[in-house]
């Protein structure tokens, strides 16, 4: 891709932890992205618990990667996760149209949580190399995004595949967590 992330969070790197959390449902693309921002080995740790998280650190920066839906037993475990969050990055597969209304349920679950209160959300409509993605309207209207008040959100097209989209996805990231 040639896009070099560990420049851009250059702007996110001090002694402050940072904590960045990457959901949303199986097969979206999640570590599909986090392959792609090239910072580092990925560990993968299955907690006691039983649901698999992908972490990643850069210095002070931490992401973690874990699927949304299925097992809603797991979902009380997750909060230990959402705790001292700084980010939410929320990825869908816009091709799975089918899913799109589950993807929704997800979001708005996890938005009521109250160690995410404020906490800005990136949503990534990934897929968009598929030939029947839905558009950034469709996906707004899908996840019902204009509902999101109170926190900073925004809804980036891209493509893990190709690379399309994210540099500007993650400016965006960077500039509100600087802000
Ligand atoms: P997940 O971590 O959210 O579960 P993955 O999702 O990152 O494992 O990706 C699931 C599948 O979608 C993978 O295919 C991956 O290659 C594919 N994928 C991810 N991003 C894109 C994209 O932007 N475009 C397309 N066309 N496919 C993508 P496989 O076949 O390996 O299961
Ligand atoms: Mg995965």
């Amino acid at each position: 891709m040639g896009f070099i992330f560990s420049k851009l969070f250059k702007g996110l790197l001090g002694d402050q932890q940072m904590r960045i959390i990457i959901i949303g449902l199986d097969n979206a693309g999640k570590t599909t992205i986090l392959y792609r921002l090239h910072l580092d080995e990925i560990v993968p740790t299955v907690p006691t618990v039983g649901f698999n998280v992908e972490t990643v650190t850069y210095k002070n920066l931490k992401f973690q990667v874990w699927d949304l839906g299925g097992q809603t037993g797991l979902r009380p475990y997750w909060r230990c996760y959402y705790q001292d969050t700084n980010a939410v990055i929320f990825v869908v597969d816009s091709a799975d149209r089918e899913r799109i209304e589950i993807a929704k349920q997800e979001l708005e679950l996890m938005l009521q949580e109250e160690e995410l209160k404020g906490v800005p959300v990136l949503v990534l409509a990934n897929k968009q190399d598929l030939p029947n993605a839905l558009n950034d309207q469709e996906i707004c209207n899908g996840l019902g995004l204009t509902a999101i008040k109170n926190r900073p959100w925004s809804l980036f097209k891209i493509s893990a595949m190709n690379g399309t989209g994210l540099q500007e996805a993650f400016e965006w990231l960077v500039d509100t967590l600087k802000s």
